[in-house]
């Protein structure tokens, strides 16, 4: 079932789940990561909201479409947008990396209706994704795959192993998204490890790239879209993004990377996140 929010809708979503980040972020048993999960919020809020097939009711329906985490530090973007989609009660945000918890402080699919794969170690993700791309063809299910992978990530050696064999395997079912923020844990992507020319690199892989402004939600959803679509091989979107998108204190500040906000910064974030009406 897929959900046809408007550009307007999907914006609102959007802030809706940076709001749960914050909420989680102060709440959360030990610092989770909002900085990476505002990155990728409005990506999200396409995914689930618009782009993907799913069903909230019956969370391994055979038929939907399937995301990839790799990121999956990032969760609680997802948990926020599962949330609003209703597969599972808003009252489990407050739990967030606590013991017992069906929300941890990295993906899980077999505590979290609506995860499709585990994730947290980075490098991983897209081997996984190519995986049940194949898989899904093998059973001639018509279901698309995204992989959201982050772009200090891409210095891991397998992810460039499954962009070769992706393209080898004419997977065109298979969509990575680079959150490109040009950050990592410890610094800047620029001085770690520069990742340019990044478009270059993907298309001497053969791969389909598009590039968007990762917040800019009509870019991301006509390309969402697009790559859905897309036949021959697979799709690579690069999103230009900005780690902490959102709050204006976090944003390039790679110190919230991993952190707990003060009830002072919780406020103010608050208070920025607010719609019109509130
Ligand atoms: C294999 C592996 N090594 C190290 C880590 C620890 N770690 C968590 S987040 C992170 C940085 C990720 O940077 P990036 O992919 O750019 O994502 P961002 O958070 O900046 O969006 C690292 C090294 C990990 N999760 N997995």
């Amino acid at each position: 079932m897929i959900m046809k929010s408007s550009v307007a809708e999907l914006r609102e979503a959007a802030r809706l789940i940076r709001r749960d980040i914050i909420d989680i972020a102060y709440l959360a048993e030990g610092p989770s990561h909002p900085g990476p999960a505002l990155s990728i919020a409005d990506i999200l809020a396409a995914l689930y909201f618009r782009v993907m097939d799913a069903d909230p009711r019956n969370p391994g329906w055979a038929e939907r479409d399937r995301l990839v985490l790799s990121k999956g530090h990032a969760c609680p973007a997802v948990y926020a947008a599962l949330a609003g989609r209703g597969y599972f009660d808003r009252a489990w945000l407050t739990t967030v990396r606590r013991l017992g918890s069906r929300l941890q402080g990295h993906p899980d699919m077999n505590k979290t209706p609506g995860i499709d794969i585990t994730s947290g170690s980075l490098g991983n993700g897209l081997s996984l994704g190519l995986g049940i791309a194949l898989a899904l063809r093998l059973l001639r299910k018509n279901c698309g795959v995204f992989v959201i992978l982050g772009d200090g990530e891409l210095q891991e050696g397998m992810i460039w192993e499954a962009v070769m064999a992706a393209s080898a395997q004419k997977a065109d079912n298979l969509t990575a998204i680079v959150d490109y923020n040009h950050f990592q844990s410890c610094g800047g992507t620029d001085e770690i490890v520069p990742l340019e020319p990044m478009r270059a690199k993907w298309e001497s892989f053969n791969w389909n790239v598009f590039e968007i402004n990762g917040h800019d939600m009509e870019e991301i959803v006509s390309r969402l879209e697009m790559a859905k679509r897309f036949t021959g091989r697979p799709t690579v979107i690069i999103a230009h993004t900005v780690k902490g998108k959102g709050v204006s204190f976090m944003e390039a500040d790679n110190s919230w990377h991993q952190r707990i906000p003060s009830k002072e910064q919780y406020d103010t974030a608050m208070r920025e996140l607010a719609g019109g009406s509130e």
